[in-house]
């Protein structure tokens, strides 16, 4: 069996078993808390053998299947596989994957899209009923038996404090230099004393009960790092819209200087807005945020950024050398809590936290789809934005103003699925400007949205249409649409692949 450094406790060691021996300690019908967070920290071996299982059993004729409950999303190698197995009949909170996204738009496993800070309370409310297991992804195991988190915190110490049975994968690939960057803590009822992004308020590691421990796997792998595209017009447009804006309050005094805390989503426009920010002169900033990414490692080497609070890396190759090359000095800087603390909406609204996030559309009224195609395709699921939106001091989203080669206009008459309303929606963004709606009225934000943010090949047409909205003869309303047009942009779509008259 492997042996590791790594694992430094004598009891510990005696457990330690191949993947297919500890998948054997997950039935059929078994509920599964994994470990991940935005392709970081998901256990890389275990998946797979679990996923052999229930082709073998399939082929014997027998049933199974497990629910799969994680922080996040996570990789091929969990999620994947799992779902080309056919081995996952539920899905909570949020995944990327298009294998799981298949299965999911298929109807064959069950997706409850959820707020990333509300899972843990869930399962540990026993709403979800009792986790049978947890299969965690740890750095390392100390000659104490604490647990070095790897590179996400995510809902682990939930899921080891409420697990029948614990499976650790300990990943040798993961540097031991991330000892001490994380700050573990158990939210409860009493309110989280963080009243500054880098106050840490718990411990580095994960504890775990030993007796719950089944078995351990020593594995080795990289986590799902993915470049980032270099940045393109339409992603340095809406940064540079998003910073003027952010520049122009502080002028008017309505934001102070250092800035508070940033939030960013993840993926290429997010980078974007980093990497202008860094550019923009200003200085001290901070962010309280879920993932950290390439852009914010650069911020912070340069000194622009101050300290970085996350529950998850989620970092090209290139940065994770960096990362490791210079770990003690962005341990200064950096803190990854478990994510019910880093989108803490009580957390969020204390410190003013100013949100960015990505969408599908914005529809004239500010209302926001993060997550569906026409309605009803799930892409990837709500995330932290809900968590971040609602209770951010500004809630921004960004998104370029057309999709598909510009066939689909991401400012629509109704959107086809809501994530986020009006009254949470502070400031659109596309690469045609920025519409800041916070003291608008329905008729005003409407004709502010698609003056600044719709593309100008959708603007007559979006004007058309609340123009004869609100001269509708029979009574307009506080909101004027025309219901039956209103959704004939999203049919169109569908039909023929385009909103293009
Ligand atoms: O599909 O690749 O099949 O063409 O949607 O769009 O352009 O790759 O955009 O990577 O910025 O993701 C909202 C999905 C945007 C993301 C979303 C199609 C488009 C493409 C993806 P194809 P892009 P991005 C912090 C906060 C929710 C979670 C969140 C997301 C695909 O930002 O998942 O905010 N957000 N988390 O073609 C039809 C439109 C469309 C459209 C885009 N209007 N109509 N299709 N697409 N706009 C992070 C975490 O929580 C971890």
């Amino acid at each position: 069996m492997a042996f590791s450094e790594r694992i430094a406790a004598p009891a510990f060691r005696r457990l330690v078993t191949d993947q297919a021996g500890a998948a054997a300690h997950v039935a059929n019908g078994a509920l599964v808390g994994f470990s991940g967070f935005t392709g970081a920290g998901y256990p890389k071996a275990v998946p797979a053998a679990i996923a052999a299982r229930a082709q073998a059993e399939h082929q014997a004729g027998r049933p199974f299947q497990i629910g799969v409950l994680t922080g996040a999303s996570t990789a091929p190698e969990l999620d994947g596989v799992l779902a080309e197995a056919q081995a996952a009949s539920f899905r909570a909170p949020y995944q990327s994957d298009p294998t799981m996204r298949r299965a999911i738009n298929a109807g064959t496993t069950r997706y409850k899209d959820m707020h990333l800070s509300a899972l843990g309370p869930a399962v540990r409310g026993g709403v979800f009923g009792p986790l049978d297991v947890a299969v965690v992804e740890v750095t390392a195991i100390d000659p104490d038996g604490r647990l070095v988190p790897s590179s996400s915190v995510g809902n682990n110490q939930t899921w080891l404090d409420t697990a029948e049975a614990v499976i650790l994968e300990v990943n040798e690939w993961m540097s031991p230099s991330l000892t001490g960057m994380h700050d573990v803590y158990r939210p409860g009822r009493a309110p989280i004393p963080i009243n500054a992004p880098g106050d840490r308020i718990g411990t580095p590691y994960l504890d775990v009960d030993p007796a719950k421990v089944v078995a351990v796997v020593v594995a080795s792998g990289p986590d799902r790092n993915s470049a980032f595209k270099p940045v393109d017009a339409t992603s340095q447009a809406i940064a540079a819209h998003l910073v003027d804006f952010l520049t122009a309050e502080q002028r008017a005094g309505r934001l102070p200087s250092p800035l508070p805390p940033l939030q960013s989503g993840v993926g290429n426009i997010a980078n974007a807005v980093l990497a202008a920010l860094g550019a923009s002169g200003l200085r001290d900033l901070t962010s309280y945020t879920e993932v950290i990414q390439d852009g914010m490692l650069g911020l912070i080497e340069r000194g622009v950024m101050t300290t970085a609070s996350a529950t998850a890396f989620s970092l090209s190759p290139e940065a994770a050398e960096l990362m490791n090359q210079k770990a003690d000095f962005f341990r200064r800087h950096i803190v990854l809590r478990p994510q019910e603390v880093s989108n803490s909406p009580e957390v969020i609204s204390r410190l003013g936290v100013i949100s960015c996030n990505g969408m599908v559309e914005a529809d004239i009224y500010g209302n926001v789809n993060s997550t569906h195609v026409s309605g009803s395709r799930m892409i990837n699921g709500i995330g932290g934005s809900g968590d971040f939106t609602r209770n951010a001091r500004i809630s921004t989203f960004v998104t370029p103003s057309t999709a598909k080669g510009g066939a689909v206009s991401c400012i629509v008459p109704m959107v086809s699925h809501v994530d986020h309303t009006e009254h949470d929606v502070d400031v659109v963004v596309t690469e045609q400007g920025l519409a800041d709606l916070r003291r608008l009225a329905p008729r005003q934000r409407s004709r502010a949205i698609i003056a600044h943010c719709a593309h100008p090949d959708f603007r007559d047409a979006l004007t058309d249409y609340v123009d004869r909205a609100e001269a509708a003869s029979d009574h307009p309303g506080q909101t004027p649409h025309l219901l039956r047009e209103a959704l004939s942009w999203h049919v169109r779509f569908q039909e023929t692949g385009s909103m293009l008259a």
